[in-house]
């Protein structure tokens, strides 16, 4: 997996796989063919069997700075209509693996987006987060104003997206944008421990629970109550539920196979 503007490490450890932003001369602003690239390896990663965890990073000055402003400036709504970035970003979103951010520096608009596509996010305790499109004359295109809005609430949400200002890592943490707020240096370390803890798991009960806390995001109660019912009955078809009971009951360690 050999790409220009991200490097892909299948098997970095154990179970987890490590996707990096690569353009560090532009703050890794996300171009359409970082974008691509992105969605591209997030598809092979996904076919994987020996990867049940993917951490997206960037580097310490920046996680992403938005979206590439210098490619967009020229561009009429037609092009974007026929660009179709939201395809790319839908991708994205329907990774069946369960996604850690781990962000240093800024993760601003695109990038800010980005990681809230992610499952997780854990932050170095130097990172701003924030939305500032606006200063651009424009709004945040990829879920921003809806992520941000669930996460933080309707008030904090107006103001990062109305002002553009920033916030930094342990707001974010307090506000419940983010899991964890780490030293700087040790925030890879720590995205490694929890997908390592995590890439233990069966990935047969790690893909249902992910889509079944994603429906608690994207839908009414009611709706992901039946989905996450449909999904725990799923569960019972699967050998690993039978070796995770079975492991229980003879106190050992059980060996998920994803079957
Ligand atoms: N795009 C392009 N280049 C960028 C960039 C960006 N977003 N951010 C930084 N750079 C470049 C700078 O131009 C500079 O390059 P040179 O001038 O040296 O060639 C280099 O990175 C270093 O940046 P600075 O010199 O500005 O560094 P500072 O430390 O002084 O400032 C900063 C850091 C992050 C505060 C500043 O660079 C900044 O304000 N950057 C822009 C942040 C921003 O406005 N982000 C939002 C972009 S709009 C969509 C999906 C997504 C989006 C839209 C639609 N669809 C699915 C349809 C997303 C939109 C956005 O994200």
């Amino acid at each position: 997996m050999t790409y220009e503007f991200i490097i892909v490490e299948p098997a970095f450890q154990d179970k987890v796989a490590l996707i990096r932003l690569n353009r560090p001369k532009e703050l890794n602003a996300l171009n359409l063919q970082l974008m691509l690239e992105l969605k591209d390896a997030l598809k092979s990663l996904d076919q994987l069997e020996n990867v049940s965890c993917i951490i997206i990073t960037g580097n310490e000055q920046a996680f992403a700075a938005g979206a590439d402003i210098k490619q967009m400036e020229s561009k009429n709504a037609i092009d974007l209509l026929h660009i179709d970035q939201f395809e790319t970003w839908d991708q994205i979103r329907k990774t069946k693996k369960p996604l850690i951010a781990a962000v240093n520096g800024f993760a601003l608009g695109g990038g800010c987006e980005l990681a809230m596509t992610c499952d997780m996010i854990l932050a170095g305790e130097s990172a701003k987060f924030g939305q500032p499109e606006i200063k651009l004359g424009i709004m945040p295109g990829a879920g921003g104003t809806q992520r941000l809005t669930k996460a933080l609430g309707k008030a904090k949400a107006m103001e990062l997206v109305l002002t553009g200002r920033f916030i930094g890592a342990h707001e974010a943490c307090e506000r419940g944008l983010i899991n964890q707020v780490v030293p700087d240096e040790l925030c890879l370390d720590e995205a490694v421990k929890l997908a390592k803890e995590i890439a233990q798991m069966s990935p047969v009960a790690l893909q249902l629970a992910k889509e079944s806390v994603l429906k608690a995001f994207e839908s009414g109660l009611q709706e992901g109550l039946y989905f996450e019912r449909k999904n725990f009955y799923l569960c019972f078809a699967s050998d690993d539920q039978k070796e995770g009971m079975k492991a229980f009951v003879e106190k050992r360690k059980p060996e998920f196979k994803g079957k």
